[in-house]
């Protein structure tokens, strides 16, 4: 059976306390199901994460970092540096999320930069891509995955490879208001990620996790994850409640 990925991206929503409460609750919640089957993963604000670093136990709930700086220190006024997510004790960065791209104008070289940082610090590194409706509207969304996934992940060597995950997260699908992809149209961008994954690393490209988000809920996350090429969800809106997510994990899983 396939290893399957559950994570949720808080943005900026929820203050330390609530976070923590957060997560104990879906620590508690999911105790009975195994790690070496899901891998459970949650991405909270900077604020929070020296806090649930010191109170979680990542055993059983990887916590990440929104976004991160590519160097260590300087005149990068309102970043985050490697060493200060290095000094929380997160195990995951979360680069190039739609939002990044799209609302502060990140590019792909700068995503790039910010994986290979990332992978330099001993950190799961997960790049967000997904193209736009105007892309979609032209069918052009598998050529912008390549693209996307051919700079972003340019600098990764075949020794980080068990460190990188790439969540697909189509621009129009996000948030209150997008649509979630179908699941037919989902598996065939997936295909297209595990194919240009293979030909970036080879045979072990394909076991990077691709992990589907946009509008993922209750309704269609079960349909989604029986898809072959999607390994697993990364839910917004629908997870921010600990027994919601707890649940829409195990009619998923
Ligand atoms: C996209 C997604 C979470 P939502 O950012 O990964 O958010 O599920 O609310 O569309």
């Amino acid at each position: 059976m396939k290893k399957l990925y559950f994570g949720s991206n808080l943005k900026m929503y929820k203050g330390i306390q609530q976070t923590e409460d957060y997560l104990k609750e879906l620590v508690k919640l999911t105790s009975d199901i195994s790690r070496d089957e899901i891998e459970l993963f949650i991405i909270p604000s900077y604020t929070s994460l020296e806090r649930v670093g010191k109170t979680i136990d990542q055993k059983y709930v990887k916590l990440g970092a929104q976004n991160m700086c590519w160097e260590e220190q300087g005149q990068f006024t309102g970043e985050i540096s490697p060493l200060m997510l290095e000094e929380v004790g997160i195990k995951l960065v979360m680069i190039g999320h739609s939002e990044r791209r799209h609302v502060f104008r990140e590019t792909d070289e700068d995503e790039s930069k910010k994986v290979r940082c990332g992978l330099d610090h001993g950190f799961t590194t997960l790049l967000c891509i997904g193209e736009t409706a105007e892309e979609k509207k032209y069918d052009l969304g598998p050529e912008v995955l390549r693209t996307q996934l051919k700079v972003g992940l340019s600098g990764v060597k075949k020794e980080d490879l068990g460190r990188v995950w790439v969540a697909y997260e189509p621009v129009w699908s996000i948030g209150v208001n997008g649509t979630p992809a179908t699941a037919d149209y989902a598996e065939r961008m997936h295909k297209e990620i595990k194919n240009c994954l293979v030909e970036l690393f080879g045979e072990e490209g394909r076991e990077i996790p691709a992990l589907y988000g946009g509008s993922v809920n209750p309704g269609n996350a079960e349909e989604l994850i029986v898809q072959p090429s999607i390994d697993g969800l990364f839910v917004g809106r629908a997870a921010w409640q600990a027994d919601k997510f707890n649940d829409l994990i195990r009619m998923a899983k």
